[in-house]
């Protein structure tokens, strides 16, 4: 499915959705209709990021807060028809797994198939969007559900509740529209004792070859005393990591979100996001200023409350994780956003096929500012062709390609552009 047809079947998703809700307005869990109308034609050149801002405009505070309440233990909650409060979500306690239960039913109602994950003594919840162009291609949008302290009551609603509750909102959310790349909605237990939940996920995809492109960790979103709106992003020089914690700054000045990043390069290891790193996966954590001198006195005791939240904070967090999710499930993340909001911007470009290396398929993007015939063509290191990806008549604009490998050897490749008095050669590498 292309864009074009993902925009489509989003307008009509809108119209239909603007009529069903004015049914269910105490539903806190259904998607509010848009607060402006938009036609379809106004769809042109910002089509995508006109989409991310509606998405952005859909991160409901009141929901966020429904889930914390209930994650917290300040509203109880129904499961299997008998109503309970969460005292604790703590390793050992029992009310982990009464959290990993609301956690699944919840993920569950939002029509995305839901899976439980269990290891040794603890157990992962998550649910799997699958993308409409490039399924096996995976963005995971995470945090830890399990806090401390040991002895009850341990809230936990800054780290890491309002991260948990997040991650449902984006689900509820992108689960209305369909995406050109999977995202991944993934909740961990036993973060506390050393990230025993998602290093067992990420050994898994590791074993798998799983093709996963980028991993958003969220850790404590709901401290700011001084009401700076700062925030630390960390990042480590794997993979694409560094270029993720660069998208995430971007996208919280493009979507004037009254935030300041704070980027720590090398990073903080002590979340789920570094289970990614060991098996060199792309992956960033962000969340408030802890490493920036303004960290929740509460954490990890038994007033690590609600009540502490800097909530307009939250929301602007919130939304930053929704939109960063939105945009790599769009976009991946090696779109320049700049060239993305001017259209004069375009210009003749071949970019960096991505992933590379690869096995055994990579896409290639380029761009066309006029209409003309473009070629792009690939060849083995001792210039023979090999594949022909592209030979046609293309108007102006953004394109991406795939290049499947399967029956070619290991090894460096080159692909090569021709278009109008264009040319460009760039070069691959194919490891299996
Ligand atoms: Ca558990
Ligand atoms: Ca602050
Ligand atoms: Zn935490």
């Amino acid at each position: 499915m292309n864009r074009t047809v993902i925009l489509f079947l989003f307008m009509i998703f809108i119209f239909t959705q603007a009529q069903r809700v004015d049914a269910q307005q105490t539903d806190v869990l259904s998607v509010s209709s848009m607060g402006t109308q938009t036609t379809l034609n106004e769809f042109s050149v910002h089509e995508i990021d006109t989409l991310i801002q509606y998405l952005i405009n859909q991160t409901n505070l009141d929901t966020l807060i429904y889930f914390v309440n209930i994650l917290t233990g300040e509203d109880s909650v129904t499961i299997n028809d008998s109503t309970y409060l969460v005292l604790s979500r703590y390793l050992f306690h029992p009310h982990n797994d009464l959290a990993a239960d609301f956690i699944f039913q919840t993920l569950n109602r939002f029509n995305i198939p839901t899976y439980n994950q269990n290891y040794t003594n603890g157990r992962n919840v998550f649910s799997i969007k699958t993308g409409t162009d490039y399924p096996d291609q995976k963005f995971i949008i995470c945090a830890h559900y399990d806090d401390m302290p040991a002895q009850p009551p341990a809230p936990g609603a800054d780290d890491n509740a309002g991260s948990v509750a997040v991650v449902l909102e984006a689900a509820r959310i992108l689960s209305q529209i369909p995406t050109p790349y999977t995202i991944i909605f993934a909740l961990w237990d036993e973060e506390e004792m050393g990230s025993w939940g998602s290093r067992y996920y990420a050994l898994q995809s590791y074993i798998n070859g799983d093709d996963i492109l980028g991993v958003v960790n969220l850790e404590m979103l709901g401290w700011d005393s001084d009401n700076d709106g700062l925030f630390d992003i960390h990042t480590r020089p794997i993979a694409n990591s560094v270029e993720l914690a660069n998208l995430v700054d971007s996208l919280q000045n493009q979507y004037n979100l009254g935030l300041t990043s704070v980027i720590h390069n090398p990073g903080v290891t002590a979340s789920d996001h570094s289970s990614f790193w060991n098996h060199g996966y792309s992956a960033i954590v962000f969340g408030e200023a802890f490493f920036s001198g303004d960290g929740n006195p509460y954490y990890h005791t038994s007033n690590d409350k609600i009540e502490h939240f800097n909530l307009g904070y939250y929301h602007a967090l919130s939304k930053l994780a929704v939109a960063t999710i939105s945009h790599l499930a769009f976009y991946d993340m090696t779109v320049d956003l700049q060239s993305e909001t001017n259209a004069i911007a375009i210009d003749f470009v071949l970019e960096q096929n991505y992933p590379n290396p690869f096995n055994n398929s990579t896409v290639i993007k380029y761009s066309i500012p006029q209409e003309g015939l473009v070629t792009l063509k690939i060849f083995n290191v001792i210039g023979e062709e090999v594949a022909e990806l592209v030979n046609e008549t293309k108007q102006i604009g953004y394109y991406e390609v795939s290049f499947d490998a399967t029956g070619l050897p290991s090894g460096i490749y080159f692909y090569r552009i021709q278009a109008s008095n264009f040319v460009d050669t760039k070069k691959m590498i194919l490891l299996k």
